[in-house]
């Protein structure tokens, strides 16, 4: 893959970023700034999808659903999915500079993670939805002749699909290509901070040939804004949604009336466990990996990390070593961690790191704001820290953060530290650390999360489940799962 350097252009530039509605480019003159949290400076303009807009572009999904897509055999379906993804790779160093225009997370991140994930999805559910079977099941009839059940998947409908702006590309295809893949149509609804990559993929489908209105994109914000609106029009069948556990909560109501099928990937606040039985170097790179990557904001970050007493000093004090070691700067600059999405949300983080404090915690190393004396002391840059000593119900131990930060812990026990690990109201994921495989099956089938990792996080086969439980989400995505909510199965019951 070509990577993007630092004069390369803004892949978008020029006239506000459109909406594609039923093939078309639409620009409205209602527009709203794209900044980037590496300065501030404004990346580009974006047309916002008012209710009118947001109408429109679920109309030309139904429509399309009636349309040539319709007709297409499942075959000719996955070869435009294998075309999208073709697409996407020969232009990767595009999605890669546009991921980091908006997010201003590293070259590495994005070259190696969020952009190659984009046309892993597509192939990915190309092959899973050709090998797909369906239920067959012979039953007996009182006239000895019997009958035949057999199952057919049909497409929901129209899918409304809502991403977040953490792994932007990544997690936006990560529900379109299964929803495509199943015959269904989509409006896609990109994060506001984020509308650059899900321009681009609107590009790359009409680039593949997909027929009109069968992928349409709507940018704009959230309450009172396009997602509302898209997520309680009457004529959307179902809701993919990732996003605030919060939001998820929103959502629901708003798609009630309607009765609308939901699938939700919804915030974490996930626990890490390392047992003194640990290779020290292993789990020690690897929960650095789990705290920090993409500057803290991956829904299945370690926001709690819980170690055995007699590892915990020297693993806190390594771990503390590693973070100050961090490399804090902007995407090109061989950097560590970027800064966190926006302004608003490093208040956020930052609320926290003084409520620690407040909260009588005490901050093993960060809890500020790094400051360069350039440019950079415009973006959104924040220190990794490390808290300890905060009670188990402080909020800072209870809420999701999402930022370069852990609080840690000592256990004395494997049955404590499952408990510590449980007592959350999210259930998302969860890495357990250990050299001992009794200990690690033991314990990883007691953790009330939908993914549990043991000697490794985020190692992702896109064929196993995906989710969580509580807050942190409803049903599963990945594999069969998607394929799953993205298809109606209708049964035939023959008589023979
Ligand atoms: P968010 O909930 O604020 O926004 C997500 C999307 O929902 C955005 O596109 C936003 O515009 C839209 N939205 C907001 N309010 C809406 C409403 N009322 N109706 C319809 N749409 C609405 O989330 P965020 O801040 O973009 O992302 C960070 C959050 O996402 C964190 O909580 C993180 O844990 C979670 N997340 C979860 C997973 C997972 O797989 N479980 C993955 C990534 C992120
Ligand atoms: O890897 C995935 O499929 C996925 N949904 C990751 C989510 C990461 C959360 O930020």
């Amino acid at each position: 893959m070509r990577l993007p350097t630092p004069s390369d252009p803004y892949p978008l530039g020029g006239a506000p970023l459109p909406c594609l509605i039923g093939g078309e480019l639409v620009r409205t003159g209602r527009t709203f700034d794209n900044l980037s949290p590496v300065n501030g400076r404004l990346v580009g303009t974006v047309t916002e999808a008012d209710a009118t807009l947001v109408d429109r572009a679920v109309q030309a999904a139904r429509a399309a659903l009636r349309g040539p897509w319709g007709r297409l055999s499942l075959a000719e379906r996955c070869a435009l999915l294998r075309r999208i993804a073709d697409r996407i790779e020969a232009r990767a160093a595009e999605f890669v500079a546009a991921e980091i225009a908006d997010t201003g997370k590293t070259l590495q991140q994005a070259s190696s993670v969020d952009i190659p994930r984009g046309w892993t999805n597509f192939r990915a559910y190309a092959d899973l939805a050709l090998a797909r079977s369906s239920e067959c099941f012979e039953m007996a009839t009182a006239d000895g002749r019997g009958a035949l059940n057999y199952s057919v998947h049909k497409p929901v409908g129209v899918v409304a699909v809502i991403a977040p702006w953490n792994l932007p590309f990544l997690l936006l295809t990560w529900k379109v290509a299964p929803a495509l893949a199943c015959g269904n149509t989509v409006v896609a609804k990109p994060s506001e901070e984020t509308p650059s990559t899900a321009a681009l993929l609107a590009e790359v489908m009409q680039e593949a040939g997909l027929p009109p209105g069968v992928f349409n994109l709507v940018h704009g914000f959230g309450p009172g804004s396009t997602g509302e609106a898209l997520v309680s029009h009457p004529d959307v069948n179902a809701v993919a949604f990732t996003g605030e556990s919060a939001t998820g909560a929103a959502i629901m109501k708003n798609a009630a009336d309607s009765v609308k099928a939901l699938s939700f990937e919804l915030g974490g606040k996930n626990a890490a466990l390392v047992f003194a039985d640990a290779d020290f170097e292993a789990a020690l790179a690897g929960t650095m990996r789990s705290v920090f990557s993409n500057c803290g904001q991956v829904c299945l970050c370690s926001e709690r990390v819980y170690i055995e007493r007699p590892m915990f000093e020297r693993f806190v004090e390594a771990l503390a070593r590693g973070a100050r070691a961090l490399k804090i700067g902007g995407p090109y600059e061989g950097a560590d961690i970027g800064p966190l999405i926006s302004r608003t949300h490093r208040d956020k983080v930052l609320s926290y790191y003084r409520l620690a404090r407040s909260e009588h915690g005490e901050l093993v190393c960060g809890g500020g704001v790094p400051s360069f004396g350039d440019e950079r002391d415009g973006g959104a840059f924040i220190e990794p820290t490390i808290m300890r000593g905060l009670a188990e119900n402080a909020r800072c131990v209870k809420e999701e953060i999402f930022g370069p930060v852990c609080h840690v812990a000592p256990f004395e026990s494997e049955e404590e530290a499952v408990h510590l690990a449980n007592d959350t109201r999210y259930g998302l994921a969860a890495a357990i650390w250990t050299s001992n495989l009794q200990r690690a099956h033991r314990v990883a089938r007691q953790m009330e999360v939908g993914i549990a990792w043991v000697n490794d996080w985020f190692l992702r086969d896109l064929r196993t489940p995906f989710g969580g439980v509580k807050l942190s989400g409803i049903g599963r995505e990945g594999g069969a799962h998607s394929l799953a909510f993205c298809s109606e199965p209708i049964n035939i019951c023959v008589k023979l």
